[in-house]
């Protein structure tokens, strides 16, 4: 068949619409029509060439939601609704059935460099083929998915809001539910108020933390993350030592701390504010290729710990529908963070707004 989307010719270049041809599923994959789709911050770190996976050309997008066409998997069948997980749930390899990560491993080799399981792309441009993207390649309209790669979700649940589940929602709120599983009463900091960050903060909210301090660059962010429960904004521009006036603010360091923004200084500060004896600091952001992070060793010696978390520490197939739940039932506000609603055509102008740090979410509608 063939289908429209948005292909990333070259790092740094912006997408061109292109009908592409894209093959049928083979066994253990699915058609999927793609309703609609977000663009992350994690989309434009792969387009401007930063990425050492990234892989040209290829079909971006990791965030959508969409409707089974056609399946060759029995758990699914045409006219679920699902949601893409660049990060699967086989439920059989080594890693999913450790119990002790979300990283599943099965098609990891393949998926990390652009094809489908069987070491071929499913997408074409005459008769040259196009690389797939984190297994999901959502900027286009419609995908051949593995089917351990779908999150069954409800029906009623909108295409355009629940998109966002697929990465910004799940990274945020699960960061703190399943990562670093915060209880009542904690104080909470979250270095980066955009997609990811802002989500960190309502989940900490969901979950009773006590002081949810926000910190950013972009004065803009406070009113929304206050919307969300943050108690306290810091701009590193407004205070002498941020760490020093965490460490103030938070009678001795912070319970949590989670890095939202993929900058290695940062992920130092949002350590060094964290409690003596207890405190924990989640990297969420992903940093430029070649970064390294450092701290004196004596701040782990002294109790801290320092952590990451991928897709939210989330098991796909069996978490995202919840979280899709959680949304349905008023428990999470998704609506409020999808700042723009755009055509394909429109996706580059996504990318500007997001660079300029005018949106939370953009969502693209095929
Ligand atoms: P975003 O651009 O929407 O938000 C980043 C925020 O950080 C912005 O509000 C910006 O003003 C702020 N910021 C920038 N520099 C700052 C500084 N020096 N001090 C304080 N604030 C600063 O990006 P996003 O979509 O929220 O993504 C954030 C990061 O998370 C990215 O690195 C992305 O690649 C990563 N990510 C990780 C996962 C995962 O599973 N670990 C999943 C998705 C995204
Ligand atoms: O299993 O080795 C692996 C790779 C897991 C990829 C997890 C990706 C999370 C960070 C990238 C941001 C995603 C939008
Ligand atoms: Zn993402
Ligand atoms: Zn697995």
């Amino acid at each position: 068949m063939q289908t429209r989307a948005a292909v990333a010719w070259k790092a740094g270049q912006p997408l061109t619409i292109e009908t592409l041809d894209l093959e049928g599923p083979r066994d253990g994959e699915v058609l999927v029509e793609v309703k609609a789709t977000g663009i992350c911050h994690t989309d434009d770190f792969t387009l401007s060439g930063a990425d050492p996976e990234g892989l040209f050309p290829a079909v971006l997008g990791h965030e959508g939601a969409g409707v089974v066409l056609e399946s060759k998997v029995p758990w699914l069948k045409p006219g679920d609704h699902v949601i893409p997980l660049y990060t699967p749930e086989c439920r059989e390899c080594k890693f999913c059935l450790s119990r002790k990560t979300n990283l599943c491993q099965s098609i990891r080799a393949t998926q990390g460099k652009g094809l489908m399981p069987n070491g071929t792309s499913r997408f074409s441009l005459n008769g040259e083929p196009i690389f797939h993207y984190m297994g999901t390649s959502t900027f286009s309209n419609h995908i051949v998915v593995p089917g351990i790669a779908l999150a069954k979700i409800r029906p009623d649940a909108p295409f355009d809001k629940v998109c966002y589940i697929g990465c910004g929602v799940t990274t945020g709120v699960g960061a703190v539910l399943f990562t670093a599983k915060v209880e009542a009463g904690a104080n909470v900091v979250v270095f980066g108020l955009g997609g990811i960050g802002l989500n960190v903060i309502q989940g900490a909210k969901m979950v009773g933390a006590n002081k949810i301090i926000g910190v950013d660059i972009n004065p803009a962010r406070e009113e929304m993350a206050r919307r969300f429960g943050m108690t306290d904004f810091v701009n590193p521009k407004n205070v002498g030592n941020v760490v020093d006036h965490i460490v103030q603010l938070t009678d001795g360091g912070a319970d949590y701390s989670f890095e939202c923004v993929g900058n290695v200084q940062l992920m130092r500060q949002a350590l060094e504010c964290t409690h003596k004896g207890w405190g924990r600091s989640i990297i969420i952001g992903v940093a430029p290729a070649g970064a390294e992070i450092s701290t004196r060793p004596f701040q782990l010696v002294t109790g801290r710990h320092w952590e990451g978390s991928a897709f939210g520490g989330a098991r796909g197939r069996t978490d995202v529908p919840k979280i899709v739940d959680w949304y349905m039932d008023g428990k999470l506000n998704i609506d409020e963070l999808i700042t723009h609603k755009l055509k394909l055509e429109q996706i580059n102008d996504g990318f500007e707004l997001m660079r300029r740090g005018e949106s939370i979410r953009s969502v693209v509608e095929f």
